[in-house]
């Protein structure tokens, strides 16, 4: 309770901001885009991350205005931006019909191409209401917006349901990622796990990638972008375009 009044009101102070960590294409190493991750700014300057306040928002209302913030913040970084944003969705947000509409008048007011704008469902989140799921997804598929599952291969997903649902991404979990230096029995599952995504027409994204060794192993296997430490963590917006400059 203490927590989500103060998340309540420091949104409303300015508290929080968003941050954006790039996503390289491997086929010739340039910045395609960004994962938009929230950050709360407390007290004394210190940043907070998501995983201290986010699950006991998402299970609330305030989700809602949490979401249009990291929504507005990512279409006002694509309008002054070269490449696509992905932001996080909710399962709350599935659920939330305005939510999906706000996001349409967003990209209108502005004037980004709506392929610019992803957003990444996590598996689990899908599978907990996959009648909300689907309907949203349609929706935002509707607008032209791009949809990615996150953390996939952790969220117990059938691939029946995969080949029907209206997405353009899968994101493979970082667990997947983590043996493949120097484990050959990970990198053929990582392999496996390319081929259902490219197999679907799903383009394919890899997370957590922390050596230079995984990044050759990827751009080996045809994955078709990657995001991680090694690159970049995620950055103020200031700070992004900084590195951008130096990576062009
Ligand atoms: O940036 P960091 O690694 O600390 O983020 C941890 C987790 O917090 C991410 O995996 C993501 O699921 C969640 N998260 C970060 N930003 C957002 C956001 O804007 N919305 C939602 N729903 N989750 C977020
Ligand atoms: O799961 P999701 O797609 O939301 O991933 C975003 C989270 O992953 C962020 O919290 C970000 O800080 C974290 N992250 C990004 N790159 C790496 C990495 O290379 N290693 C690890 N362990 N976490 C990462
Ligand atoms: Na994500
Ligand atoms: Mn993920």
């Amino acid at each position: 309770v203490k927590l989500i009044s103060k998340v309540r009101r420091d949104l409303d102070r300015g508290k929080f901001e968003l941050h954006f960590q790039p996503k390289l294409r491997l086929s010739d190493g340039r910045v395609s885009g960004c994962e938009g991750l929230i950050r709360w700014r407390d007290e004394s300057g210190a940043l907070i991350p998501p995983g201290m306040f986010m699950p006991k928002v998402e299970n609330t209302t305030l989700i809602e205005p949490v979401t249009r913030f990291v929504a507005e913040r990512a279409c006002q970084f694509a309008s002054t931006h070269t490449g696509f944003v992905s932001i996080n969705l909710s399962v709350r947000n599935l659920q939330d019909e305005h939510l999906l509409d706000a996001m349409k008048a967003l990209v209108e007011s502005y004037a980004i191409e709506p392929a610019r704008l992803e957003v990444e469902i996590t598996e689990s989140a899908l599978m907990s209401d996959m009648v909300a799921a689907r309907k949203a997804l349609e929706r935002l598929r509707c607008f032209g917006v791009k949809v990615s599952i996150d953390d996939f291969g952790t969220g117990f997903s059938s691939f029946e349901y995969l080949q029907h649902l209206p997405i353009t991404g899968l994101k493979i979990d970082r667990a997947f990622v983590k043996g493949i230096g120097d484990d050959p029995r990970a990198k053929r599952l990582l392999a496996c796990l390319i081929d259902v995504g490219h197999t679907l027409d799903l383009e394919v994204t890899a997370e957590g990638v922390e050596t230079l060794e995984q990044h050759w192993a990827l751009c080996q296997l045809g994955c078709d972008q990657a995001q991680g430490f090694v690159y970049a963590k995620a950055l103020p917006p200031g700070e992004y375009t900084a590195w951008h400059d130096q990576h062009r």
